[in-house]
């Protein structure tokens, strides 16, 4: 595998919105006890439907352990490639690699690679103290084995980033909150301009756009972007909403709108802001949090959690919007026609028992990475 010792940008690298084509999605395969309910077998079914969601869009690989290979093939449709790499959680979109392309050949800098991956370094969301295990060992893995199987060279990077903590729209602007890529768990030695300039080198934008905060409750995460906001194209995102006052996720979501509304991004336009209006709240029950295994080396998953629920966190595949669906009615039908008529010419599939997802902190876009197609 090749290692790249300089930053993809100055190799002429950029990473291209999730809009654009796509060669496959990665995936990995639900497993621990102690983060998905009985034994993961809900979550499983889940992450099965996901798959073959989008498996009729682009090709799926599903990554699972040596102990959970068998069952994972037994549950996945055969034209979904299966494969064994280890893993702590499951979480490829942000332990696998963000994918860079390089589109004008004219400007490789003496790279014959019209594609690479950058090998961000993981702490499971916070660290020791905060994170969601204490043993992350494997999932630093994952973005490594992800481009050694692909023979995709490797841009790494000490600096602690999870995918889902970033929105690009291919065209020069970053989105993400300061909620997350500030917080003193992850990178406490970088200031926020030296946190901009990473972002600049390595993802190949000219400009970020930090919104303060991440959804209500997105504690495991410390508030990614891709459960707030996201782009549609460039000039257009789509922010996760609530018109409730007494809501707390009310005032974060205000407070984004104000944001997005002062800003230009790295094109100078403006931003046309969609609602996307969350779900009514929900939150873990007893019996939700009896299934879990309570030990110390994971996060305590209590009865009575808000849980971080957004439709924001979809996931984009060739022509289809694979979203999130979690059993309420009202907002679950307004998502995919708000979805529907932001992208008319994508298919958007709703998956049903998406909660099975959030109940271990995440969604559809956290469980998913897309591949570029070049
Ligand atoms: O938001 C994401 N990208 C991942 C959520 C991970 C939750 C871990 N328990």
């Amino acid at each position: 595998m090749t290692n790249l010792q300089t930053t993809p940008a100055s190799f002429g690298f950029h990473m291209p919105a999730e809009w654009e084509p796509h060669t496959q999605c990665w995936m990995g395969w639900p497993e621990r006890g102690d983060n998905w309910r009985d034994a993961a077998v809900h979550a499983q079914s889940v992450f099965a439907r996901v798959a073959s969601a989008i498996s009729r869009f682009e090709r799926v690989t599903v990554c699972a352990s040596s102990a959970q290979w068998e069952n994972a093939r037994s549950q996945l449709p055969d034209h979904i490639r299966v494969i064994e790499i280890s893993c702590n959680d499951s979480w490829f979109r942000d332990t696998g690699p963000t994918f860079v392309v390089m589109r004008n050949t004219s400007n490789s800098g003496g790279s014959d690679h019209r594609i690479a991956g950058i090998d961000w370094s993981f702490n499971s969301w916070g660290g020791l103290e905060e994170g969601c295990y204490t043993d992350w060992s494997l999932d630093n893995l994952v973005a490594k084995k992800v481009l050694e199987i692909e023979g995709i060279p490797r841009f790494s990077h000490s600096m602690v980033l999870e995918g889902g903590s970033i929105h690009v729209d291919g065209e020069g602007t970053c989105l993400t909150t300061e909620e997350c890529l500030l917080n003193k768990n992850r990178n406490p030695h970088l200031s926020k301009n030296q946190i901009e300039d990473e972002l600049k080198a390595y993802l190949g934008v000219r400009k970020v756009i930090w919104l303060p905060r991440g959804l209500y409750g997105d504690d495991d995460t410390n508030g990614h972007i891709d459960n707030m906001c996201c782009f549609v194209r460039p000039g257009v995102v789509l922010l996760s909403w609530t018109d409730d006052e007494i809501d707390p996720q009310y005032e974060r979501c205000t407070e984004a709108y104000s944001l997005l509304s002062s800003v230009t991004d790295a094109n100078g336009r403006k931003f046309e802001i969609i609602k996307l209006h969350v779900p009514d709240p929900l939150y873990m029950t007893e019996k939700e949090s009896a299934g879990v295994l309570q030990v110390d080396e994971a996060k305590a998953r209590l009865p009575g959690t808000r849980l971080a629920a957004s439709y924001v966190n979809f996931y984009i595949a060739n022509g289809a919007i694979i979203v999130p669906q979690f059993g309420d009615k009202k907002w679950d039908d307004e998502a995919v026609q708000v979805l529907s008529k932001t992208f008319p010419s994508h298919e958007v599939v709703g998956i049903e028992g998406a909660r099975e997802i959030v109940l271990a902190g995440g969604n559809i876009h956290c469980i998913t990475q897309q591949q570029p197609a070049i």
